[in-house]
């Protein structure tokens, strides 16, 4: 197949690329490069040594003999370059990872609040306007999050996009009825994915635009196989208060020697899946595309869920390192149960990689290897979610308050 993929420097869409390009798909990359613009704003780095793309794309060509196209187009601002690709390329499927994906980052100033929701907006809403205004019958994969349904739960599980109900009319007749499951984002970035279902959902009913949409959790991990067969191939590693996931950061920080930052009680339970889960699971995506005219496909993309405490006292029972209980930066449930849907993938074939001492410790092993060029002073999370947010979350100790949530 001719594939595109948006975002295809990233975390993400690099392991993608090369997974797809290994699987003998015809791979075009496009990124404005804006991640690693973000980087010196913040002035931190991979804790990987990521290579340019041009090195990046000659060294797949000589470990794998295949080529990689790349273009840089900020999809957000630049429509015309965006149709005229899709015009000239005809690809069958465009895989979209091209968004602003930070929550703390999209929370720190109004100008980073109105980037957010400018670029990803404004980049969704492009993508499918320009396949329409193309006139191609294009499938778009779109990396959506776990977050848009919040993480709460009425006791069952969250349902994979669409939740069953029942409607009473005047007359007494129920009615059954199957809606998007109502959306509950924590944070500007998130809000921009909830909003993004609702581009889908009028493009996939006006124009029958055919779209899957992942709802994938936190991604852990940083290689693949074909981001491990050569030095320059190496992916992203995040460790960042903002850009840095809990997970990562957890073993990052194992690692180097710096107390694991728990928020709060560490009570929240997020939904998980491996980087190497993630490329299987778009590649099933891209292999399994809707009919035309058949309505979004909602996958929930995670493999696992775990409370943030536990790992915590999981890495603590595989290294010698300790927790810190911090005051929270962010506006959210101190405490939360999550139970979530995934049997599209498993029907489709996933066979889940969990979470593992070995896959843990390897993580572990490249955060090691490149302890060098850690900056110690980034990794406190002090984008704060409110005014009414203490000044030192992120930093200072929290309340005691653990010692009985932890006895529990
Ligand atoms: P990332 O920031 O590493 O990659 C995103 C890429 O998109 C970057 O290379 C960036 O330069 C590019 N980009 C952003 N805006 C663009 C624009 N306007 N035009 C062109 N390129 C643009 O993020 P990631 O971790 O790879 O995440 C990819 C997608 O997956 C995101 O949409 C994110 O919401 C979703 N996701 C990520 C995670 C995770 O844990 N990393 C979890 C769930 C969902
Ligand atoms: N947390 C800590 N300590 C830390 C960092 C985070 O306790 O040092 C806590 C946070 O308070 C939060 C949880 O860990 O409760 C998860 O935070 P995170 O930064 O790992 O994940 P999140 O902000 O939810 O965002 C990440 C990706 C985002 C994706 C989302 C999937 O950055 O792109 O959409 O995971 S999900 O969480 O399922 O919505």
């Amino acid at each position: 197949m001719k594939i595109i993929i948006l975002g295809g420097d990233g975390f993400c869409g690099w392991p993608t690329a090369l997974h797809l390009s290994n699987a003998g798909h015809e791979i075009v990359i496009v990124d404005n490069l804006s991640r690693r613009n973000i980087d010196n704003e913040l002035e931190v780095s991979s804790l990987t040594p990521i290579q340019p793309m041009s090195v990046r794309l000659e060294a797949w060509k000589a470990v794998s003999g295949k080529t990689i196209d790349f273009l840089n187009i900020d999809i957000a601002q630049e429509y015309d370059r965006l149709l005229n690709l899709f015009n000239d390329y005809q690809p069958d499927a465009v895989v979209h990872f091209a968004e602003q994906r930070a929550a703390p980052y999209s929370m720190k100033s109004g100008k980073h609040k109105r980037y957010t929701v400018n670029n990803n907006l404004n980049g969704t809403n492009n993508v499918l306007c320009a396949i329409v205004e193309s006139g191609q019958d294009i499938h778009v994969v779109h990396l959506g999050t776990m977050g848009v349904y919040g993480y709460g739960t009425a006791g069952m599980k969250i349902p994979e996009g669409y939740l069953d109900i029942q409607v009473v009319t005047e007359e007494g007749k129920v009615i059954e009825k199957q809606i998007l499951h109502p959306a509950n984002p924590g944070s500007i970035y998130h809000m921009t994915k909830t909003q993004d279902q609702l581009f889908f959902a009028y493009y996939n009913k006006n124009d029958a635009v055919r779209v899957t949409d992942l709802h994938q959790g936190i991604v852990w991990g940083t290689n693949t196989r074909e981001t491990s067969m050569d030095p320059r191939l190496i992916n992203r590693f995040d460790y960042d208060g903002d850009y840095g996931t809990v997970l990562n950061r957890f073993l990052m920080q194992a690692a180097v020697g710096h107390p694991l930052t728990v928020h709060g009680t560490g009570g929240q339970t997020r939904a998980f899946i491996h980087i190497q889960d993630t490329v299987r699971c778009v590649e099933l995506a891209i292999d399994h595309p809707p009919a035309k005219g058949e309505r979004v496909k909602i996958l929930n993309q995670m493999t696992e869920t775990h409370r943030v405490r536990a790992l915590a006292e999981m890495i603590v029972g595989m290294t010698d390192a300790k927790i810190q209980y911090l005051k929270n930066p962010r506006n959210e449930a101190v405490e939360n149960d999550l139970y979530v849907e995934n049997q599209c993938f498993l029907d489709l074939g996933l066979d889940p990689i969990k979470l593992s001492k070995g896959l843990m410790m390897e993580v572990t092993e490249i955060a090691k290897k490149y302890v060098d060029r850690c900056d110690r002073s980034k990794i406190p999370c002090v984008s704060l979610w409110n005014k009414d947010m203490p000044e030192d979350a992120g930093v200072a100790e929290a309340e005691p308050v653990r010692e009985a949530v932890a006895a529990t």
